[in-house]
C-alpha cells in the first residue's frame, strides 16, 4: 500500500528532487560510510582520512586511501535504480556521493553537494589537475601527484569535501532552491546524519512536497518524512518509477 501511494505520488509530480546517499550505490558495490562491518567509517577513523588536517599531516596516506576508492568506483557499473532515474524526464538528482553512477546511468542533471572524488585539483592553487587513472595493485599510501604549474608547489587532491569544510557554494544553492520547489522528494539511502545535506528534506517538506524515504534502516529523517520505504535501492526504485 505505501509502495503503491508514492508511486501514485511520484507519476502525479511535475518536479521530483532524489536526494541520494551512499546506499543508492550499495548495491553497485561501493561501500557506505556507516552502518555496517565493512562501512568505511568501521574500518577507517574519518579524522585521519576525510578531514583538511589529516591531509596536511600525512598526504601520502590520504591519497593513497583515495586512489584506492578510486580503482572500487571504477570497478562498480549503475544499477537497476541509477537506470530508471536517469529514464525519468522530470527527475533532478541532488546526490551527496563522490561517484558517477547517476552520470554513467545517464542522468543529466545531477548536483554533487560533496564533490566528485574523480576531479582533482590543486590543494594550492585549486587549478583542476589530470590524474590518471589508478593502477592495480594499490597500496594504501601513495606517491602525490605534483600540480603541473611551475610556479606551484602545490599537489592533486581528491575534488570532495572533507568535514570542516565549505559544500561548493553554486551546488548547496541549487539544492536549496530545487527542494524548496519541487511537488516531491524522494530520499534514498542516506543515514542524514552530514549536514547540512540532512537539512534538504526539511527544506523540501517546509516548502510543501511530498516527501519519500528509501532505506532498509531508520533513520533521524524517517520521522519527518510524509512516506518511509523500509526498502533497498535498487529493488524499489525501479518498481516506484516505472
Ligand atoms: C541503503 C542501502 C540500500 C544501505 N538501499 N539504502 C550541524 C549539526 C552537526 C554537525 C554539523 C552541522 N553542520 C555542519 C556540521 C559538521 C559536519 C557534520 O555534519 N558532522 C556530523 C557528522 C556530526 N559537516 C561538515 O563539516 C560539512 N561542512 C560544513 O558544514 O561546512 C560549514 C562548516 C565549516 C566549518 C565548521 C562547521 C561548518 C561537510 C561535510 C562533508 C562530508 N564529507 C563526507 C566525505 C566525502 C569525501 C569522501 O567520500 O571521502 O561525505 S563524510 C560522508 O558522509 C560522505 C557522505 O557524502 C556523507 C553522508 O553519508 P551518507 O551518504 O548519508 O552515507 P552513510 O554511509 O552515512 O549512510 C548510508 C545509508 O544507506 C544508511 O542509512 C543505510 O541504512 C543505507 N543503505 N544500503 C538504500 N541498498
Ligand atoms: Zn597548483
Amino acid at each position: 500500500m505505501t509502495a503503491e501511494l508514492a508511486s501514485e505520488r511520484i507519476q502525479q509530480a511535475e518536479r521530483i528532487v532524489v536526494l541520494t546517499g551512499a546506499g543508492m550505490s550499495a548495491e553497485s558495490g561501493i561501500a557506505t560510510f556507516r552502518g555496517t562491518e565493512e562501512s568505511l567509517w568501521s574500518r577507517w577513523d574519518p579524522q585521519q582520512l576525510a578531514t583538511p588536517e589529516a591531509w596536511s599531516a600525512h598526504p601520502q596516506t590520504v591519497w593513497g586511501w583515495y586512489r584506492y576508492r578510486h580503482a572500487g568506483i571504477q570497478a562498480a557499473a549503475p544499477h537497476a535504480g541509477h537506470l530508471v532515474l536517469a529514464s525519468h524526464d522530470n527527475c533532478e538528482i541532488i546526490t551527496q556521493n563522490v561517484d558517477d553512477l547517476h552520470e554513467r546511468a545517464g542522468s543529466t542533471t545531477v548536483t554533487h553537494l560533496h564533490g566528485r572524488l574523480d576531479a582533482f585539483r590543486c590543494h594550492l592553487c585549486h587549478r583542476p589537475i589530470s590524474v590518471a587513472p589508478p593502477q592495480q595493485p594499490l597500496s594504501l599510501t601513495a606517491d602525490l601527484t605534483k600540480c603541473p604549474q611551475p610556479s606551484c608547489a602545490g599537489y592533486a587532491r581528491p575534488g570532495v569535501v572533507w568535514f570542516g569544510e565549505n559544500l561548493p557554494t553554486d551546488a548547496w544553492e541549487h539544492a536549496v532552491q530545487s527542494a524548496s520547489t519541487c511537488d516531491v522528494a524522494v530520499i534514498i539511502g542516506t543515514s542524514g546524519l552530514v549536514y547540512p545535506a540532512a537539512s534538504l528534506p526539511g527544506i523540501a517538506a517546509d516548502h510543501g512536497a511530498f516527501t519519500i524515504e528509501i532505506n532498509p534502516e531508520r533513520t533521524p529523517l524517517t520521522p519527518q518524512v510524509d512516506l518511509y520505504l523500509c526498502a533497498a535501492a535498487a529493488d524499489i526504485v525501479p518498481q516506484l518509477f516505472s
